[in-house]
């Protein structure tokens, strides 16, 4: 087994890895960037370097400072997480050049899957059932219209052959449509991969996302750990999973079935660790397709180490150091029922949009049955730089419905200070309707109205008398390696002296200031501010243009992300200081609405 292993991950995920690797009794070694010095991650973990600037680039992103970190501190194996270079064949290549075991499955299937229409192509040669469709790239609008029309029939999906996650998905219902969802596939497809070849596959309405986790080991042994139904999406993004899937839409003969179709794609490119076969099954019907293979650790594997008892990210790291894994098929045993709600830092009563910014107090809740997996504590600042997933909150009963009534008690006990978050939504998406009977409610996510019922109520000010602390706790870097220290004294000598950044919790006197002062100017004022820093890729308004309170001024585009931004008042446009291709920093002015 390893002795020490880099997490080349931040937030919850990689307090996740450093939790399993304590429990096995290996050493962890974090990065952080200079955003994160203070963040829960870093201090988790045994010991903590630093990466570079607040830019995933600089950062978690930055290939050559990590293999330098993983030589420097003696680390044998590096575990990606998920997002950031989890899935990039060129890095796992890197990192076993290096001489460091890369945490996933070799570099050959992240690329094979990498490449849906390469996906494709060995599935279907492999049998396992695909969306009906092309498994080659579609030449050009002339060969997409006589293949929709003759092939494949209206509706059809088009979707980049290096996307996923719904990154380059667009559908035409009919002929008329062909041509936009061709070329924005294509425009999309080339900005977030490079590539602008498409695919097409026949449209399945209203279908449900159901994907399989799965396990491998280099013995020969690939197994599965039953399904997660993550049908509630909005835009891509997940918001709720759950495992099992509603009984009323995977029986046990299904799971079985849907089983061995995974672990077949999984042994058709070797995989090893832990992977997720995705799927959709359609509506009304229990015929099942592979979608994509996510060739890592899931944000939402909790909910199947809940109704397993099997630790996926233990698992993992055994299968990486050339151990079997520690159970069979035949072990494996599904009981209850678990739930995940994201808790992201975004607005749902404004078409979710991103809404970072400082924690106060914070409590999370707790008792029977409730697993919190968070990033964040009391005092942390959620950056627009990095996800707006903070945390996770999932629960676990004996069935659905007691596990719905649980997760509406944990979300109730949950208390973020000073954030807005998604809580507000799922307390009230929960306790609908449409999710007891376990529907996909995709309208409810789009439904304004019901949206607008979650707003937030305006903060009251939240400044606190200064304290009064002789006691600081202080991080400090030497040579580039994080420290805490804690210096005794009085808080403003102390704080001048090394210029570090002050502890969460105990905000220094012109930090706490700036911050109230920023508050105070925004409130009730015409400009609007970007909330994040990106480069503006649409503006939908015109100056001299009457808007709505949420309407779209602007949309940026931040970390592959097309961010909405919407009027923070009715009235009319003013000023309007951007155009398409603007860079953005926080702050800087989008527009100036005047009231009508
Ligand atoms: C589809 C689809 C319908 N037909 N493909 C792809 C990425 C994933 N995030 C959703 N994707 C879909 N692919 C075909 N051929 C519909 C979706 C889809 C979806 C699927 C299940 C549950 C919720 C969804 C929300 C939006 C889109």
């Amino acid at each position: 087994m390893f002795s020490k292993v880099l997490i080349a991950n931040r937030g919850e995920i990689a307090v996740r890895i450093a939790r399993a690797l304590d429990e096995l009794s290996i050493a962890s070694a974090a990065v952080y960037s200079e955003l994160d010095r203070d963040a829960p991650h870093v201090r988790r973990a045994g010991e903590a370097y630093l990466l570079g600037g607040p830019a995933p680039a600089e950062s978690y992103l930055n290939i050559e400072r990590i293999l330098e970190l993983v030589r420097r501190c003696g680390a044998e194996a590096v575990h990606p997480g998920y997002g950031f270079l989890a899935e990039n064949a060129g890095f796992a290549r890197a990192c076993e050049e290096a001489g460091a075991v890369f945490i996933g499955p070799p570099a050959s299937a992240i690329e094979a899957m990498g490449s849906k229409t390469r996906a494709r192509e060995l599935m279907r040669a492999a049998g396992v059932p695909i969306v009906p469709g092309t498994v080659e790239p579609v030449a050009d609008l002339d060969a997409a219209r006589r293949i929709a029309a003759e092939e494949i029939g209206y509706p059809v999906a088009v979707k980049a052959a290096g996307g996923g996650g719904g990154k380059g998905f667009r559908v035409a219902l009919e002929e008329g449509e062909l041509q936009a969802a061709f070329e924005g596939a294509a425009r999309e497809g080339e900005k977030f991969f490079s590539d602008p070849t498409v695919y097409l596959e026949r449209y399945l309405p209203d279908p449900r996302h159901v994907e399989v986790q799965v396990l491998a080991d280099a013995h020969g042994n690939t197994i599965h750990l039953g399904e997660r139904d993550c049908s509630i999406q909005r835009r891509h993004q997940k918001l709720v999973e759950e495992s099992p899937a509603p009984a009323w839409i995977v029986d046990a003969q299904m799971r079985e079935r849907i089983g061995t179709i995974a672990v077949e794609a999984a042994r058709a490119v070797e995989y090893r660790g832990a992977g997720t076969v995705e799927g959709l099954v359609a509506s009304g019907s229990s015929d099942y397709f592979f979608l994509e293979m996510n060739t890592r650790v899931q944000v939402e594997h909790c909910v199947t180490e809940m109704t397993t008892g099997v630790d996926i990210v233990k698992e993992g790291i055994r299968v990486a150091a050339g151990e079997p894994l520690s159970l069979r098929q035949e072990d494996v045993a599904l009981r209850g029922h678990a739930i995940e709600c994201r808790i992201n830092a975004e607005d749902a009563s404004k078409r979710f949009a991103p809404a970072p910014g400082r924690i106060g107090s914070y409590v999370e809740p707790s008792g029977p049955g409730v697993r919190v997996d968070s990033g964040v504590r009391a005092g942390s600042e959620v950056s627009p730089m990095y996800d707006p997933m903070v945390a996770k909150l999932i629960v676990w009963d004996s069935n659905r419905e007691a596990a719905t009534r649980r997760m509406l008690r944990a979300l109730g006990e949950y208390e973020i200070e000073g954030l807005k978050t998604l809580i507000p939504f799922h307390r009230a998406l929960l306790a609908t309707e449409q999710w007891a009977r376990g529907e996909t409610c995709r309208d409810l996510l789009e439904d304004k109205a019901w949206l607008k019922t979650l707003a937030f109520a305006k903060p009251p000010p939240t400044e606190k008398d200064d304290e009064q602390s002789v006691e600081q706790a202080y991080t400090v870097e030497v040579s580039g390696r994080r420290f805490d220290v804690r210096v005794i004294g009085p808080p403003s000598a102390a704080g001048a002296s090394n210029g570090a950044a002050p502890a969460p919790g105990r905000p220094t006197r012109g930090v706490a200031r700036k911050k109230g002062a920023a508050a105070a100017a925004m409130r009730g004022s015409d400009t609007l501010a970007s909330p994040l820093q990106g480069n503006v890729w649409k503006v939908p308004v015109k100056q001299g243009q009457h808007v709505k309170e949420g309407q779209i001024v602007t949309i940026i585009e931040a970390m592959k992300m097309e961010n909405e931004i919407t009027a923070h008042k009715a009235g009319i446009i003013g000023e309007l200081p951007i155009s398409p291709g603007d860079a953005v920093r926080i702050g800087d002015p989008l527009a100036v609405i005047k009231d009508a």
